[in-house]
């Protein structure tokens, strides 16, 4: 299997469905890094630990990592799963994108934007993130989120460590265009 196809594997175990390759987390999102080489065997995928490193080092978008030891492995952000990434609230930038598709627009123009299945809405720094992020669900639309003044409201922000931006909800008065 190419480092590709196996990140796409380790992002629907790690934070969406485990239980598929009969994996637990910790609470934290932690997965065992020799139980997880096992189950990947166990479905005749030979994945081995210097794969797996080479896999996380060219993830382009950082998706994963192990934890000091290297025993351990979670997904930066993204899950489904109620788990806690423990991530510290932080001010951010004054502007942040979100990309979306055209069909979504109405009812975030309602609504507001919703986390879904995810812990968080996405956001991100840049603009060409965004129109890749929206992309993936049809016509690419980039929406432009005043974060400065939901900050200003007490609006709590995250960044993961891989740089994506989270918050619970944005109310749709904070969406610039
Ligand atoms: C939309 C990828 C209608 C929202 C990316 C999005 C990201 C609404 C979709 C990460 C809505 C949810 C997450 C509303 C939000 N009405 N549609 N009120 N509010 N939406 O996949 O942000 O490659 O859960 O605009 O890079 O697209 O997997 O979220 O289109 O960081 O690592 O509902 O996933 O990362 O879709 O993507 P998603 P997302 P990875």
């Amino acid at each position: 299997m190419n480092p590709i196809k196996i990140s796409k594997k380790l992002s629907f175990l790690l934070r969406h469905r485990p239980e598929a390759f009969q994996l637990t987390l910790d609470k934290n999102g932690w997965c065992s890094i020799p139980a997880l080489l096992q189950a990947f065997q166990s479905k005749n995928i030979p994945l081995t630990l210097d794969l797996l490193e080479k896999v996380v080092a060219v993830d382009d978008k950082q998706r994963f990592a192990f934890n000091d030891t290297k025993t351990k492995i979670r997904a930066n952000q993204g899950h489904s799963i109620p788990i806690d990434l423990a991530l510290k609230n932080k001010i951010p930038p004054p502007l942040l994108y979100h990309g979306t598709a055209a069909r979504n627009l109405t009812s975030i123009f309602e609504k507001g934007l919703l986390k879904g299945n995810r812990h968080h809405v996405h956001l991100s720094e840049n603009i060409e993130t965004a129109q890749k992020v929206g992309a993936r669900y049809g016509k690419p639309v980039v929406l432009t989120i005043n974060a400065a003044a939901m900050n200003d409201k007490g609006i709590d922000f995250y960044q993961s460590k891989n740089g994506v931006w989270l918050t619970k909800f944005v109310p749709y008065n904070f969406i610039l265009k």
